[in-house]
């Protein structure tokens, strides 16, 4: 554990309550409000993915082909890792699953849980049967900690969900549980593309900002993102991109205007074989979900959870938490 782990310290960004803010969603204050907005017509209700994330620049960026080009703001707490798995180990990964049974579960998705047995409702939790992540977990968990976003992860669960157009597999927008999961969700997205779609259920506004002309057009048509050289083949080199800290060049001159966050929905595309990170406001303050429509193929993804602070060093359930901990990292488990 590193010093700030043990001290029960939040690492990335502290944790808020899930309760109103007059601006949102981890919008970091950029210039002054009330210029000018571009007198165009807003109505993102009608086309649900209308914000694109952009890797590369940490900012969510308006559909071309929608009322919200040529609008944009800055979207924190995504980390895009792409081919973050070779060809050869993505097919072993999956070989490795399929030799175990997989449980049906909602919406058209099976799954296979290693974790211990959690009572969401009650905040109850036990190990049960849960002996320990799966022994071909360990590499892939090593290899993500080396990002200095993922320092000292510490998975307690691994969820592996499968999804198939021909079920009609989808998960609908949610939030991961607080009490009992830590800041990061970490998911491996196995053999095809899909989207993750982000949604806001919050009262309150977002501040958009008048994209240059040049960030509109570096719009693909494809609609796939475009991801930093930094970012890619795990060779992280933490630049402020990266970080989404946005470098795009924002100053007072430039138009801004609101919008409710409630009609705002943020599409992050998953390369195959790519890793995502939710953290920060991705993780608390917009919910996720993959709609039905962005299963294409078969699609295995893989999910990783870390403990909260309660149940870390020096908090309320420390010694429960570490017990898990040896289990889930003792990687000789089996489904539960
Ligand atoms: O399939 C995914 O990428 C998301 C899975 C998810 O949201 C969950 O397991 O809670």
């Amino acid at each position: 554990l590193s010093a700030a782990r043990a001290r029960g310290k939040r690492l990335l960004v502290p944790r808020e309550p899930p309760r109103a803010r007059s601006q949102d969603p981890g919008v970091p204050p950029l210039p002054r409000q009330g210029q000018a907005s571009r007198a165009r017509p807003f109505s993102l209700l009608q086309d649900g993915q209308t914000f694109t994330y952009r890797p590369a620049r940490g900012l969510a960026v308006g559909d071309p082909r929608s009322a919200a080009a040529g609008w944009a703001f800055p979207f924190p707490g995504v980390l895009l890792l792409e081919d973050f798995l070779s060809r050869a180990e993505e097919a072993e990964l999956v070989r490795a699953m399929d030799q175990d049974p997989w449980k049906p579960s909602q919406s058209g998705r099976r799954k296979q849980d290693y974790g211990p047995k959690v009572n969401f409702k009650k905040q109850k939790l036990r190990a049960g049967c849960f002996i320990g992540l799966p022994s071909f977990s360990q590499d892939i968990v090593k290899r993500m900690k080396a990002h200095p976003i993922l320092e000292g992860f510490l998975p307690v669960e691994q969820c592996n969900l499968d999804y198939l157009p021909e079920r009609g597999s989808a998960i609908d927008p949610h939030f991961d549980d607080w009490w009992l999961w830590g800041e990061r969700l970490v998911s491996l997205n196995l053999l095809s593309k899909t989207v993750l779609s982000m949604s806001c259920e919050s009262e309150n506004s977002i501040q958009l900002f008048a994209t240059p002309r040049q960030e509109s057009e570096k719009s693909d048509q494809t609609g796939s993102p475009q991801t930093s050289q930094n970012c890619k083949n795990n060779n992280f080199i933490p630049t402020s991109a990266c970080e989404n800290s946005d470098n795009w060049d924002v100053d007072h001159t430039t138009p801004t205007k609101l919008v409710p966050c409630k009609e705002v929905t943020v599409a992050v595309h998953l390369p195959r074989r790519s890793l995502v990170v939710l953290y920060g406001a991705a993780r608390y303050k917009w919910k996720h979900a993959i709609h039905r429509k962005h299963i294409e193929h078969r699609r295995v993804c893989i999910t990783f959870r870390e403990l909260s602070t309660e149940f870390g060093l020096g908090g309320k359930h420390e010694k429960l938490g570490k017990e898990l901990l040896d289990i889930a990292l003792s990687f000789q488990g089996k489904p539960v």
